[in-house]
């Protein structure tokens, strides 16, 4: 049985002085780092917009960051703008390992934001990381990185109901928690059957 760690969106503009800092991201990079030797296979996530993307609350007239609206998918925060492609934001945290075997990138779809490493917000659009990692025959994912109550929980709900085995590295990841997010998304995660470790 092959194991994969599924690292989320360890980038510049989630890590303190970025657009949508999370507090104790940088310091999720150098335990992060030391574990991927540990697993058959290490895969990255990147979040991934075009400027101007809907999830921006720039995008969207008399909107501020963090205002909740309904898009044709469903409930959506809106975002400060970040981690706009080839932007400094958007890159890989500089001390992040990034020797691993693929990159996701997801949320480039100007009119749906992607939280999970598996599908867009639509639940339906797969970005292809269910094929590979099926085609490699991994079956057991371990889950670190940002932000747990979006990127994070999204990815793991996903994973569990996609049939694998999912742990979910609460000390190696870090919430934005908006409204109650996470405490939600905890009991979301384990809701769905994934193991959420401390
Ligand atoms: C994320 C909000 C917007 C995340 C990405 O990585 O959790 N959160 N885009
Ligand atoms: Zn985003």
């Amino acid at each position: 049985m092959s194991e994969a760690l599924i690292v989320i969106d360890m980038q510049n503009d989630f890590c303190e002085g970025g657009a949508l800092a999370v507090e104790g991201g940088s310091a999720l990079v150098a335990p992060i780092n030391a574990l991927m030797d540990d697993f058959t296979a290490v895969i990255l996530t990147q979040d991934w917009h075009p400027a101007g993307h809907s999830s921006f609350a720039s995008s969207h007239p008399d909107r501020a960051p963090m205002d909740l609206i309904t898009m044709p998918y469903g409930p959506q925060v809106l975002w400060p703008d970040h981690c706009i492609q080839g932007s400094d934001g958007a890159a890989f945290h500089p001390g992040l390992r990034t020797d691993g075997d693929l990159i996701i990138r997801k949320g480039y779809n100007p009119a749906i934001d992607s939280y999970s490493a598996f599908f867009e917000n639509d639940h339906a659009t797969p970005t292809g990381l269910d094929g590979y990692l099926k085609s490699r025959g991994i079956t057991r994912l371990t889950l670190v990185g940002l932000a747990l109550d979006f990127c994070v929980n999204y990815s793991a709900v996903d994973a569990a109901r996609l049939g694998y085995d999912v742990t979910v590295r609460t000390d190696l990841s870090a919430a934005i928690d908006v409204n109650g997010s996470r405490d939600a998304a905890l009991k979301s995660m384990a809701d769905a059957g994934a193991k959420v470790a401390v």
